[in-house]
């Protein structure tokens, strides 16, 4: 089974649309026009994300699954108190993190795991297939995004804490907000819980791009979905086909950049909003950022906000790096 974080739950689902129609028209009113990555993820987004990990241009989840193959057994060794809780931040589909409990299972059983994630879809598929796959493990899924989930990590026992953000997920953020992002895990963690945080590191940009422009095209889906979300939601009038997908890199930012770019001047109403925006030839709607990262970058970011990096393991490459960080 799996909760339904209360912020959402009680909320109606109304409320949860009149939000996504609120960060609509902030996006939409906006000079450069934008949209919140987290609107990605329905039911429909995450299945998209689930086929980009598979992808040959996609190395962050070969790598780190690389990585955590390694990581699991030495893990063990970092967390001594019994019983303890994995909780995971954005689990997704749960692949890597399979491996993960797998190989931790065959040193102690004494831990439950909690994976949060936005999409309830899922989260739904998640504990299906972790029955599967661990049926002995203690599993109670969350609901929730990452602001709503880490209140939660203050409520719960006051076990040992290992939480994982994998997958680069911080990459989402720009610096100042990773800053107070990681803070706020900080502040609600006591005293040696351990956090295992991903981060996509800095590289050569033909590969980089390459990872956010693959050629069969499920970047390009995964980014359009946006605005099929609002059309089925929000009673939108987009027309998929007079927008361009652009995924490039920002070496001032560090950053892979998403676009939607309109190939046309065009009016589209959207009825939810009971309002027409308009887009100018080539005019931008920016989608997502993932910010790219030096060893050194990570061991700052770690510093400034008040965890003690323990280790850091890479994949063979030398193109993803995973810490153990320790409040
Ligand atoms: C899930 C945020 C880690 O930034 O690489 C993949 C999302 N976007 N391809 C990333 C994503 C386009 C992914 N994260």
């Amino acid at each position: 089974t799996y909760l339904v974080l209360d912020s959402i739950r009680n909320q109606t689902q109304d409320a949860l649309k009149e939000q996504f129609a609120f960060d609509v028209l902030m996006g939409f009113s906006a000079p450069s026009k934008y949209l919140p990555s987290k609107y990605f993820y329905d039911a429909k987004g995450s299945k998209l994300f689930e086929q980009i990990t598979g992808l040959e241009e996609y190395y962050p989840t070969r790598c780190e699954f690389e990585i955590l193959s390694k990581v699991g057994s030495e893990l063990a060794e970092f967390i001594q108190d019994k019983p303890f809780e994995i909780v995971e931040l954005g689990a997704g589909d749960g692949c890597k993190t399979k491996v993960l409990l797998s190989k931790l299972l065959e040193s102690t059983d004494a831990f439950s795991y909690i994976p949060i994630d936005i999409s309830e879809s899922a989260m739904a598929d998640l504990i299906v297939s972790l029955k599967q796959s661990h049926p002995t493990l203690t599993t109670h899924g969350i609901v929730g995004d990452y602001f709503a989930s880490i209140r939660h990590l203050e409520n719960t026992s006051d076990n040992r804490k290992l939480v994982l953000l994998l997958g680069s997920n911080i990459g989402n953020f720009d610096f100042p907000s990773a800053k107070r992002f990681l803070h706020s895990i900080w502040k609600c963690l006591n005293h040696n819980d351990l956090l295992l945080i991903g981060f996509d590191l800095k590289k050569d940009i033909d590969v980089l791009t390459r990872a956010y422009n693959d050629k069969k095209g499920v970047t390009r889906a995964f980014n359009l979905n946006v605005l099929t979300r609002i059309n089925n939601e929000l009673d939108g009038e987009f027309d998929l086909n007079r927008f361009s997908h652009h995924g490039m890199y920002n070496p001032r930012h560090g950053a892979m950049e998403s676009y939607l770019v309109s190939l046309e001047q065009q009016e589209v109403h959207i009825g939810a909003l009971e309002k027409t925006f308009e887009f100018n030839p080539y005019e931008a709607i920016h989608l997502e950022l993932s910010h790219k990262y030096l060893l050194s970058d990570m061991q700052k970011m770690a510093n400034e906000t008040g965890f003690n990096v323990l280790k850091n393991w890479q994949d063979s490459q030398g193109y993803f790096a995973d810490g153990l960080w320790q409040v």
